[in-house]
C-alpha cells in the first residue's frame, strides 16, 4: 500500500491534507493512492449543499458543523469555489467564518479551486471526498454554488443533496431550469427570518408536484436561520430520514454502483485528456505534419498505439514522501 494511503487511513490529518494536494496537482501517485483507499471508505454520510451565491450556504455549513460536533460527530468539509480560489471575497469570508473550527481535530475544512485542473474540479472534489471517507469522518459536507453542469457533477458524489433557497429571491424557477430540482433530496429554506417563507414553500411543493410526483422519495423542506443558529436539529433529522430511506429502499447501494460505474469512464476520460493535451504540446508528429512527412491518420494511430502500450500507471508505488 502507498505510504500516504496507509497514513491517512490511520487518521493522520497531515497525510490527508497532502493526499488532497496530490489530487489537485495531479501527482504521479494519485491513482495509486485512490486505488489503495478505494475499499477503505468508512461509510461517511456525504451531504452536498448547493444553492445560489449568497444563499447562506457557508453560514449554514458553519452552524451545522457546530451542531454535529455537539453530537460528537466528526466532520470533513470540501468547499468548492468555482470562481476564484484565492482572491475571492466569498472564500475569504468563509475562511474567517470557519476559522473557529480550525483548532478542532474533529473537523477538517478544505477549499478547492479550479486552478490547474483540466476542467477537473468535479473529479478532484469527488476524489477528495473519497480520501476524507477513508480517513474516517462521520459526516462529509460538500458546499458548492449551484450554477452549472460541473456543480451538478460534484453533487453526484453526495448521498444527500440539499438545495438552499431563500424566501423572496425567485430562486425556485432558476433552480428548476438548472436541473437542480431533479437531484435535490431535500430543500433548505435558509433566511427563514425573512418574509415570504410560506410562498416559497408553496412554490417548492408546486415544482415537486411536477418533477417528483411519482418519486419514491419526495424531498422534504427544512427551515433554517443560520444567523440565529436555528433549524439545525430539524435539518439533521431530515438528513437521517433520507439516509434511512437510502438504506431501506436499496437506492443507496444502487446510487453507489452508478457512481462507481461512471467513475471508471471518468478516470479513463481524464487520463486520456491529460495525455492528449501533452501530445498537443510536445508530440513529435507535429513537426512531421509540418514537413508533410506523415498523414493525420497514421499519426493518430501511432498516438493511440502509444497510449495502449503505456497505459496509466495505477500500480505505481512511490513511497518517498515528496511534498506535493
Ligand atoms: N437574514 C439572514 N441572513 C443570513 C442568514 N444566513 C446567512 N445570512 C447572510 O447572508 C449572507 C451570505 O451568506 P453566506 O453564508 O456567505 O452565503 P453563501 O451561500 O455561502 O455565499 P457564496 O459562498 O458567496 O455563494 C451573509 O451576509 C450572511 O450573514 C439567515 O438565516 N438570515
Ligand atoms: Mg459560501
Amino acid at each position: 500500500m502507498h505510504d500516504l494511503a496507509k497514513k491517512l487511513i490511520d487518521k493522520d490529518m497531515r497525510a490527508l491534507a497532502r493526499g488532497i494536494s496530490y489530487l489537485e496537482n495531479d501527482h504521479a501517485d494519485k491513482l495509486a493512492i485512490l486505488k489503495d483507499v478505494h475499499d477503505q471508505g468508512k461509510g461517511a454520510h456525504i451531504i452536498g449543499i448547493t444553492g445560489s451565491p449568497g444563499a447562506g450556504k457557508s453560514s449554514l455549513v458553519n452552524r451545522f458543523i457546530q451542531y454535529l460536533r455537539l453530537k460528537k460527530l466528526t466532520v470533513g468539509i470540501v468547499a468548492v469555489d468555482p470562481t476564484s480560489p484565492f482572491s475571492g471575497g466569498a472564500l475569504l469570508g468563509d475562511r474567517v467564518r470557519m476559522a473557529e473550527h480550525f483548532t478542532d481535530p474533529g473537523v477538517y475544512i478544505r477549499s478547492m479551486g479550479t486552478r490547474g485542473s483540466l476542467g477537473g474540479l468535479a473529479r478532484t472534489t469527488k476524489e477528495a471526498v473519497r480520501l476524507m471517507d477513508a480517513y474516517g469522518f462521520d459526516v462529509i459536507l460538500v458546499e458548492t454554488v449551484g450554477v452549472g453542469q460541473s456543480e451538478l457533477d460534484i453533487m453526484k458524489v453526495a448521498d444527500t443533496t440539499a438545495v438552499v433557497l431563500n424566501p423572496g429571491s425567485g430562486d425556485v424557477v432558476q433552480v428548476f431550469k438548472a436541473g437542480i430540482m431533479e437531484i435535490a433530496d431535500l430543500f433548505i429554506i435558509n433566511k427563514a427570518d425573512l418574509p415570504g417563507v410560506s410562498k416559497l414553500m408553496t412554490e417548492i411543493e408546486g415544482m415537486l408536484d411536477l418533477v417528483k410526483h411519482d418519486a419514491a422519495w419526495r424531498p422534504p423542506i427544512a427551515q433554517t436561520i443560520s444567523t440565529e443558529n436555528k433549524g439545525m436539529e430539524s435539518l439533521w433529522t431530515l438528513v437521517q430520514k433520507h439516509a434511512e430511506y437510502l438504506k431501506e429502499s436499496g437506492e443507496g447501494e444502487r446510487k453507489k454502483t452508478r457512481i462507481l460505474q461512471e467513475e471508471v469512464l471518468e478516470v479513463v476520460h481524464y487520463e486520456l485528456m491529460k495525455r492528449l493535451q501533452k501530445e498537443q504540446q510536445t508530440g513529435s508528429w507535429r513537426d512531421q505534419i509540418e514537413r508533410r512527412e506523415i498523414d493525420p491518420y497514421t499519426a493518430a494511430s501511432q498516438i493511440l498505439k502509444e497510449f495502449i502500450d503505456d497505459p496509466a500507471d495505477v500500480e505505481r508505488q512511490d513511497t518517498t514522501t515528496k511534498e506535493g
